[in-house]
């Protein structure tokens, strides 16, 4: 291998693994060469109520993009996550719950979750919820989030799961898109020592234009809260007396399970859809391989359920596959920097996935905190939501892996539904930065900007997939023609990924970030436009252009260019005014680190913004400003030059 840093396998890796390197490369070219019969194999890991005869029908020709896995099959996720498991591992764990508080914890068997589960579908059919209805869940990261989403998968019913630190005006956004007449949420959610008013943030989206027949409210920090007589509904007084035994809704594999929203470079979040029988088969796939799940382990994804990686690596994957999954309500930081590994020494975490920005913070909360803890439980620590500086994995795998622990690197997104790209442990050699390389049947295409397909190893440029694998997106909630422009129109067959990346002599991929207009914010998906959308909506904003730039915690952090309505005064007060807008107006994760007054913006004579040099100066390299010939009036990047808020 050409690079000097290069982490091969451990030999425990390699004795633990359900792929050796040459088990791994005829698995892959075997995905390639025949999917049919290496799909139809996979398949059997999940129990079908009727079994599939087809199992592709897929095609990215531009534009009739139609995406069918195993799609006269019938199952159940619900019944697949935890029916199938009882006779086994009834007593096992399934999930273990850690309280944002570290005295508060709670472990939750299979046997526990069906009744739970069961018990709560009733309570959403006993309040008019069908197959196929959307649901909307508000909550905290406790048990009854996932209970929300396994009951709405058990009888058919699409969740849209909406993250708590969403603003009431994001979240009414999201109701009224997929239309979801029922949200379930909590009185209250607390995080970091402090709690989150969600209840009464729904209330606010409910005022604020979004509708809903049933709001069902979980009682978990029993503050006082408002209820809205025939309206809100106290979970406990509903499930009252309810039956703990629920059917489980027999679903074609390509009913929808959820609805997932998602920036993207231009417009409102979109609702990306995932269906049912091929993401079960992705999500159970990659989480026994990427992590090499062993029967016992305990495994812990710090993701929020709100994010994709809850969905199919804290809920879905883990118990597809009989895990036992931790769930943790609090932050790394509470209540001090050692929280995380105090949680891992207390449940003998085996298997760690976290976000590079964690790593980042905790590392740079000094390495005191990490090396108090014992750790020796750990046997595999990953990595997901945005590119991981060599130096952070590094740290990593010192610190926390003890450089004894397999680290992967696991490059995935939203609309992928589970990893594609990542180094299995025991078969690939990890290069620090990389997520080295493809996971069955994914076929990555490395092309240049303007699409041409780069044929050589060793190459530089965007990212796109060649061919459908199970656990894709489908569609956008209510908008096909987004998906098949955002997804599939740039290069033509082809699915976009929006990042670019480079390929190394040994066919490693390195993924470099966006290349469109959506910011990477701590591993939370950002677009640029409803960051600007909420900036000109203040009254006093007359033009708004958002940016990022590179932050040494969170990855990238938020530059906003900010032009005033004729006669306000740009002043200090105001910028503290237009963060706090934004924090209001979409959530605490948009808050700008950066205002820059501009007075005037650099257009060109078509009067288009032009980014190109906006991201230069927030980066700080205005040195580099490349050809500004075009632009309608030159003087206005003096001005910007002068003015940076990014200075050293
Ligand atoms: C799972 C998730 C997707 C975007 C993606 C990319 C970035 C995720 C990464 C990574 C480099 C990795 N990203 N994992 N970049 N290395 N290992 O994060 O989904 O929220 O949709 O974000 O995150 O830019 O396009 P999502």
């Amino acid at each position: 291998m050409s690079d000097q840093l290069v982490f091969r396998p451990s030999e425990a890796a390699v004795a633990n693994t359900y792929a050796t390197k040459s088990q791994y490369e005829e698995m892959y070219a075997r995905s390639i060469r025949e999917p049919e019969a290496f799909w139809a194999e996979q398949a059997k890991r999940i129990d079908w109520i009727k079994p599939f005869t087809k199992v592709k029908n897929t095609s990215f020709a531009y534009p009739d993009v139609s995406i069918k896995w195993f799609e006269d099959g019938v199952l159940n996720i619900a019944a697949n996550c935890i029916d199938r498991h009882l006779a086994t591992r009834g007593d096992q764990a399934a999930i273990i719950w850690e309280g944002d508080d570290p005295g508060t914890q709670e472990v939750i068997t299979y046997n526990q979750l069906h009744k739970e589960v069961c018990r709560f579908a009733n309570v959403l059919k006993a309040n008019g919820v069908k197959k196929g209805d959307r649901v909307t869940i508000y909550m905290p990261m406790i048990p009854a989030a996932s209970y929300a989403m396994l009951a709405c998968a058990r009888i058919g019913a699409v969740h849209s799961v909406v993250f708590g630190g969403f603003s009431p005006d994001a979240l009414a956004g999201r109701i009224t898109d997929c239309q979801s007449r029922v949200v379930i949420t909590a009185d209250e959610g607390r995080r970091g020592g402090k709690t989150v008013p969600l209840k009464a943030n729904v209330d606010q989206a409910l005022k604020n234009g979004a509708e809903a027949d049933t709001v069902l409210v979980i009682r978990n920090t029993g503050n006082d809260i408002a209820m809205q007589a025939g309206r809100d509904l106290w979970f406990h007084e509903a499930a009252e007396g309810v039956d703990s035994d629920c059917p489980a809704e027999p679903m074609n594999a390509e009913d929808p399970l959820f609805v997932l929203y998602t920036s993207g470079s231009t417009g409102r979040p979109k609702g990306v859809l995932h269906t049912t029988g091929g993401y079960l088969v992705w999500a159970a796939l990659t989480h026994q391989y990427a992590f090499d799940y062993q029967d016992g382990e305990v495994y812990w994804c710090t993701a929020d359920v709100g994010w994709v990686t809850g969905h199919t690596y804290i809920v879905y994957g883990p118990l597809a596959n009989g895990a036992t999954t931790l769930m943790f309500e609090g932050i790394p930081s509470y209540p001090d920097a050692g929280r995380f590994w105090e949680v891992i020494d207390k449940h003998k975490v085996n298997i760690f996935y976290t976000a590079p920005t964690a790593i980042r913070a905790l590392m740079g909360a000094g390495s005191q905190w990490v090396d108090k803890a014992d750790l020796s439980s750990l046997r595999l620590i990953g990595s997901v939501g945005e590119p991981i500086n060599p130096e952070a994995w590094l740290w990593y795998n010192k610190h926390v892996g003890h450089e004894r622990c397999t680290v992967i690197d696991t490059w995935w997104q939203t609309e992928t539904g589970g990893i594609l790209i990542s180094p299995l442990p025991g078969a690939v050699a990890a290069k620090p930065g990389s997520a080295t390389l493809p996971f069955f049947g994914v076929q990555p295409v490395v092309l240049s900007p303007e699409g041409v397909v780069q044929s050589e190893t060793k190459a530089e440029g965007v990212l796109a997939i060649k061919d459908s694998w199970p656990g894709q997106a489908r569609t956008i909630w209510g908008d096909h023609d987004r998906f098949v422009s955002t997804y599939f129109e740039t290069y033509k067959g082809l699915y976009f990924t929006g990042d670019g990346c480079r390929r190394d002599e040994d066919g490693y991929y390195w993924i470099t970030g966006r290349v469109d207009d959506v910011l990477n914010i701590s591993g939370h998906r950002l677009g640029t436009a409803e960051i600007e959308s909420a900036l000109v909506g203040h009254p006093k904003v007359s033009e708004a252009a958002v940016v990022g730039y590179p932050h040494d915690i969170k990855g990238q952090g938020i530059y906003c260019y900010v032009t005033l309505m004729a006669g306000e005064s740009y002043d200090d007060e105001l910028k503290t005014e237009l963060r706090n807008w934004v924090r209001k107006e979409i959530g605490p994760i948009a808050t700008p680190d950066l205002i820059q007054w501009a007075p005037g913006l650099p257009k060109t004579r078509s009067g288009k913004i032009m980014r190109r040099i906006l991201r230069k100066v927030a980066e700080n390299e205005f040195g580099s400003l490349g050809d500004t010939s075009t632009l309608a009036d030159p003087a206005v990047v003096e001005n910007l030059v002068e003015n940076r808020q990014n200075r050293p």
